[in-house]
């Protein structure tokens, strides 16, 4: 399905998520991998069961693994993002997660849930999850609940027959809106289960990773108008000023 036809949006605003198929190469995910092994060799596992006792995470990413703004800055994901934010939106948070064997499913969630405003209400963010390994029914494949960025409080039992996995190929992304139930599936496999999720947010509420110290002016000056937008963009007509000034002028390169 093309980004933007009208079965699209349709298929976004009825399930609160679309599946982009094979949108980068063998190549591209290499560079990528490459990037990240030296961290993943000595990240520790997660701290609970949210970030998963069987699961690494990897946060402040850009700085780690600058190939990953390939992913962030995707044109088709920045288009379904289009669709459901305002503009100006911003880069909340961006997170390697290796799901190892063993790994439990996690607890459902909104991953705009933070913004403790009464629902139903608009996606206030957007999620993407990148598959950087196939993404299988046994290896911990992300699980979403269709329809759920509709609810209001309705709890939802773990096992609920609605829930589906996203299968998806290495290079393929799924993208959903702030407000949609999901959760991190569990790894019954023996492989190990990569992805990198990218979050957005509209441009008024607060970066979940700090990113002005997470990815510091010397590193963003290295990378595309468009991510440095991500990271540090003004939200309309001031919010985010430094000193008065819009913060990219600090930067180095094209936009400095
Ligand atoms: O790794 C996944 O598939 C989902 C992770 C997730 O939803 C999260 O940690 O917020």
């Amino acid at each position: 399905m093309r980004v933007g036809t009208q079965a699209f949006i349709e298929q976004l605003r009825t399930d609160g998520y679309v599946v982009l198929p094979d949108l980068v190469g063998p190549s591209e995910l290499d560079r990528i991998k490459r990037q990240l092994a030296p961290h993943l060799a000595s990240a520790p596992f997660g701290r609970n069961d949210f970030e998963g006792l069987r699961s690494q995470r990897l946060y402040a990413l850009l700085a780690k693994a600058p190939a990953v703004v390939d992913l962030v800055i995707h044109p088709e994901v920045l288009a379904v993002l289009d669709e459901l934010l305002e503009p100006s939106y911003l880069l909340s948070a961006n997170i390697a997660i290796n799901v190892h064997p063993g790994e439990t499913a996690q607890m459902l969630h909104a991953d705009d849930g933070f913004c403790a405003l009464p629902r139903p209400r608009r996606a206030l963010g957007v999620s993407a999850i990148w598959a950087i390994d196939d993404f299988t029914d046994t290896n911990g494949a992300t699980e979403i609940l269709p329809g759920s960025h509709l609810f209001g409080g309705e709890v939802v039992a773990p096992d609920d027959a609605r829930i589906r996995t996203i299968e998806m190929s290495a290079g393929s992304v799924v993208v959903f809106c702030g407000t949609t139930l999901h959760r991190g599936g569990a790894n019954y496999s023996n492989d190990t289960r990569l992805g990198i999720t990218p979050q957005y947010c509209d441009g008024w509420i607060r970066q979940i990773e700090n990113m002005a110290l997470a990815i510091p002016p010397r590193i963003a000056s290295s990378l595309p108008p468009r991510a440095q937008d991500l990271l540090y963009g003004i939200y309309p007509p001031f919010i985010g000023y430094v000193d008065g000034r819009d913060p990219r002028r600090l930067l180095d390169g094209p936009s400095g």
